[in-house]
Formats: C-alpha cells, structure tokens, sequence
C-alpha cells in the first residue's frame, strides 16, 4: 500500500489551461496508484498509476510523473495517493490569464521618474524617483544629459542598455506574434484609456529612454548608473548622482536591433526608429570590438560581454527585416550561428526568431526561410528530448541553472512556443507547458516563483522597492531568478544543489532577485499559451 511512505506533490500552483498537458511529480521510489476527485461533487473522476520513478541529480530527488491530462473541465481536483497524501490542483484560464496581466504590470511598477499612482498601483503606490534629467558622462564630466523614463533593471535602480534591449524586443515579439491577443487587452495603467493597445504603452516607456542613451555619434552608453549599489530605499530616497559609462559594441548593436524592430512595431514613428537604428550599425561597424567593463569606481551590474558576433547577427536580421535591405541579409547571413536560447549575453536566438516570422518569411528567400527553420527546430527538439528524458518533464539541464534559472526556463519556453507556432508539432507546445508548470511549481522547491501567485510564493525578495514599503506583500507579478548553485550572496542555503539552492530572502540576491529580462520571456510564455492551448 503506498500511504506508508508519505510523498510530496509538486505541481503548477496557480492553474492549468483546459486543453493543455498536465503533469504532477510525485516524490517516490516506487510506481504509485492515484485518483483524481472533483471537490465540487466529491466525485472521483480518474484512477491512474503513476510512470516508474526517475531520479534527478541536480535535485537529488526521485520522482514519477502523474498525467492528469485526460481532465480538461475548468474547476478545482484533488489529486490522492494512499489515504492520507494529496495535494490540489486547479484547471482555470482565468487564473493564467491574471497571472499574465500581471506579469505585464510589474513593468508598470518598475518604472523610472513616474509615481506610482493609487488608482494603479493600489497599496504598491509611491512617490517618482530618477528623474534622471541631469545624469552626468562619466567620461566627459562637465557635460550633463538628460535621460528619463524607462524601467528599472531588477531590485537595483540602475538602467542597463543590454538587458533593457532583450526584454523590450521580447515584449514587442509578444506583440508581434500575438496581435490579436493584445489589441484590446488592458491592466489599468495610467495609458489604458487611450486608443493604443497597453502593451504598447509599457513599451514605449522604455523606448523612449533607450532613443536617449545614443549619443551624437551613434554609439550607445552601455548603462545609466549609480557608482554604487542604493541601500534598500524606495525610489524617491535613491537620490545618489546617476552616470552614463562608456559606449560600447554591444549596447549599441542591441540598441539597433530593439529601434529596428520598433520601427515595424510603431509605425508613425518608423522613421525616427530606424533613423536611430541605422546610426548605431553605423557606429558598431566602426567600433566592431569595444567591450564594455567597469571603470575601478563603477560598482554596478556590469553585464559584460566580450563576444559580438551574436549581436551583429541580431542588429542586421532586423535591419534586412524591417527594411528589406540585401546588404543586411548578407551581413546578417555573415554573424549567424547555430541557433540557442536567448539571454542577455546571447542574442543568436532573437535573430532566428525575427527571421522566422511572418515579416521574416516575406522578406527571406524561400530556401533560406526553410533552411533556417530546419536548423530551428533542431533545436527545439533537442530541448523536447532533455524534457522527455527529465525525471520532473521539463527542458533543465545542469548548464541552465545559472544566476537566472527561471529566465532561462521562460526563454526555452519562448523558443518551443514558437516552434509550435512554425510547425504546429504538439511536442513544443507540451514542452513549452511543462517549463510553465515548472516555474509555477512543479519544481523541487515547490514555490511557484511568482510574486503574489500559487500557495507558496516568493515574499522577501530582493527588490528594493519591496523591501522597503511598509507592505507585507511584494509587488506582485515578479518572477524570481530561481535556483542555482552559485551562491554568489551571503545567504545561507539549507540546499546546495543546482535546482534546490533557492532561498525566499532579501539576502539571496543570486536566486530572489527580479528583472525585467526574466519577467518578459513569461509573458511571452503566456500570451503564447492562451493563444495557442486551446
Ligand atoms: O560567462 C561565464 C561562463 O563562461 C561560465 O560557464 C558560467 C558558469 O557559471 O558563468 C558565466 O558567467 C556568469 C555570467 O552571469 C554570465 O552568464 C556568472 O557566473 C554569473 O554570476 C553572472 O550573473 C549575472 C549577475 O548579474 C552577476 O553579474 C547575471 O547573468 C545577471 O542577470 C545579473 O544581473 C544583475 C545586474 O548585474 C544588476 N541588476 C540586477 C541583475 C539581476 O540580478
Ligand atoms: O543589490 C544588488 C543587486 O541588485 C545585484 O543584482 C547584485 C549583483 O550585482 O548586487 C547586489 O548588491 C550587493 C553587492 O553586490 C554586494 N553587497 C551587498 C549588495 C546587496 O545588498
């Protein structure tokens, strides 16, 4: 009889779409039988035996799988092992469509040089901080600039053109891929009432700080910066003199990349975007290999990146497709490399993406468009594998648990959805799901890793304006970084290992942190999930 050995469920804590797969991993060494009741009608409506268990080193946990995917009918299940184990799970589009709303909000709360007004922020409402219009050049200190708007990086206050890029382009390919999904969607911001869809408001906002950081040249700051770290303070009371660094390559091929891609995005402003994107090619074929690093004083997130090739790759794919150019196809057709999930160091993936789009495929050579979407997908069937063979069904390896685990998830989850939209193979939606599920709490730490979302969520996270307001709750709609072994904090871990080293703590700025680069492959994950899982 399996109620002897007591089990731990871990399963998605905030709610399955009807139609898609649902799994829920079940600590246990043995295969298990279980029964599915309706807690409406106390029914029992399934009976099933669980797969054979697996063991995961990087958890140190076996585990079986659960497949409740046969119930597709909206409501609450308890899932039962024994007599005494079960946990509760919930199939509800309403929950995941909040939890994208306010996924896409949180960039509202992160926002630089704006209060926060009550009849949108609610309790989370505070004053404006950074107005940021007199940041001074760090290498040119008499001359002043002003750089307002945009949103803050994570938990720091500081504004990173980088990372400020990837998560811009990722949000505008949400729009992009899902326009139909986004025309009348609105989560009551301060812009909800004009005639523009929301998501292009949000972004905006930072478009407008990005077109700030060019400089007359066309280079680009890398970052918009304290020297230090803020204290745990709310914006208003960061009042530190902010700097812009030095240009570099990166920055600015990101820069280019994110203005040519708005360029298609925005059409009245088409010119201005591309005129500005256009500029900083110019530049970055000019200064091919700056790399950014942090003069000795400079003590904020560095973001450095040695290696442009992916970059380049990224910046012409958009150029060729918002314009059309050859001269950018074969410059682009020059940087490419294999394809691989993006991430802010690793652009590579966002060219295939734009490549492979609709905008792409008109402006591409058939027998390129094939040839790429091959190579595409090849490796999306490689994270199908790693998902199939994982023990918790989900596309993790030992290489993904880095500073931003969670990020990676939903950036592997962005690469399936979206083969799943060229090939409509089921196995790339399942797997997308699955990584979903994962960062929702079918994980070995059992969080869902959502701020405000699933029964156990991150509370103390390191983001400043959180830690300082006088609300119990953090800001809601923040995906943490998630575990990784790294330690790089002076947190003590009760866990070590590479998907289990996660700690709910102001400390744990290595796992509890958040950022606008991870929280934007999530509501690309789940815009594509409700369009898409039906
Ligand atoms: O490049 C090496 C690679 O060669 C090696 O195999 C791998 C093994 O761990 O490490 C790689 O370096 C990592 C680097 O990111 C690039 O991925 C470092 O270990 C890792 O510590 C580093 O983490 C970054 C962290 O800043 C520290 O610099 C995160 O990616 C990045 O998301 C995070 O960003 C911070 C900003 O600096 C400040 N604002 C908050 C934000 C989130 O915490
Ligand atoms: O608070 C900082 C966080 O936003 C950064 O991501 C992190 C990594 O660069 O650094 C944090 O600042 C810490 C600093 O690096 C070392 N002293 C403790 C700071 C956190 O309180």
């Amino acid at each position: 009889d399996s109620g002897s050995q007591p089990v731990e469920f871990y399963a998605n804590q905030v709610g399955f779409l009807p139609q898609q797969q649902k799994h829920i991993v079940i600590t246990t060494s043995q295969a298990l039988s279980y029964r599915v009741t309706n807690t409406a009608s106390g029914q029992v409506i399934l009976e099933g035996t669980t797969s054979s268990p697996n063991y995961w080193p990087l958890a140190d946990q076996t585990v079986a799988i659960a497949d409740v995917s046969s119930i597709a009918t909206p409501g609450l299940y308890r899932l039962s092992v024994g007599d005494n184990d079960y946990t509760t799970f919930r199939i509800s589009a309403q929950r995941v469509s909040a939890l994208h709303d306010a996924a896409i909000k949180a960039y509202y709360y992160n926002r630089s040089g704006m209060a926060l007004d009550p009849a949108f922020a609610g309790k989370w409402h505070r004053e404006a901080g950074h107005p940021d219009t007199q940041v001074i050049n760090l290498n040119q200190p008499q001359v002043s600039l002003a750089s307002p708007q945009g949103w803050y990086d994570a938990g720091d206050y500081n504004k990173y053109i980088v990372n400020s890029g990837i998560s811009t382009y990722t949000l505008m390919r949400a729009y992009l891929d899902f326009p139909d999904f986004y025309a009348q969607r609105r989560w009551n911001i301060p812009e909800s009432t004009n005639n523009q869809p929301d998501l292009l408001d949000e972004v905006s906002w930072n478009l407008d700080w990005m077109l700030t950081m060019q400089d007359s040249d066309g280079g680009v700051f890398h970052k918009l910066t304290t020297l230090n770290f803020a204290p745990a303070v709310m914006p208003a009371e960061a009042t530190e003199q902010r700097y812009v660094v030095a240009k570099g390559t990166a920055a600015t091929l990101n820069f280019a990349a994110v203005m040519a891609t708005a360029a298609r995005v925005y059409p009245q402003q088409q010119s201005n975007f591309l005129a500005a994107a256009k500029k900083a090619w110019q530049w970055a074929l000019e200064n091919p290999q700056v790399a950014y690093k942090n003069a000795e004083i400079v003590k904020t997130g560095e973001y450095g990146d040695s290696s442009f090739n992916d970059e380049f790759a990224w910046a012409a794919s958009e150029l060729f497709v918002t314009t059309g150019e050859q001269d950018y196809l074969i410059e682009a057709q020059r940087y490419l490399g294999s394809p691989s999930t993006p991430g802010w160091s690793d652009t590579m993936g966002l060219a295939y993406l734009s490549l492979l789009s609709e905008q792409g495929q008109n402006a591409l050579p058939a027998e390129r468009y094939q040839a790429l979407k091959t190579r595409f997908l090849d490796y999306a069937d490689a994270l199908v594998e790693t998902s199939q063979a994982s023990p918790f069904r989900t596309a993790m390896t030992a290489n993904d648990f880095v500073w931003g685990s969670n990020g990676v998830a939903m950036n592997h989850a962005m690469v399936l959805a979206s083969a799943y939209r060229m090939s409509n193979n089921p196995d790339y939606r399942h797997t997308f799901t699955g990584l979903v599920d994962y960062v929702l709490g079918k994980n070995p730490v059992d969080y869902s890793y959502v701020t405000g979302f699933g029964e156990t969520s991150p509370r103390f996270i390191h983001h400043r304006q959180s830690h300082a307001d006088d609300i119990a709750e953090p800001v809601p709609g923040f995906l943490v970084g998630g575990a990784q072994n790294g330690q790089q904090d002076n947190c003590q871990y009760s866990a070590s290992l590479p998907a289990t080293s996660y700690k709910d703590n102001w400390c744990s700025y290595s796992t509890n942190e958040v950022t606008i680069n991870w929280n934007a492959p999530l509501v690309y994950s789940l815009a594509a999930m409700l369009t898409l899982t039906k």
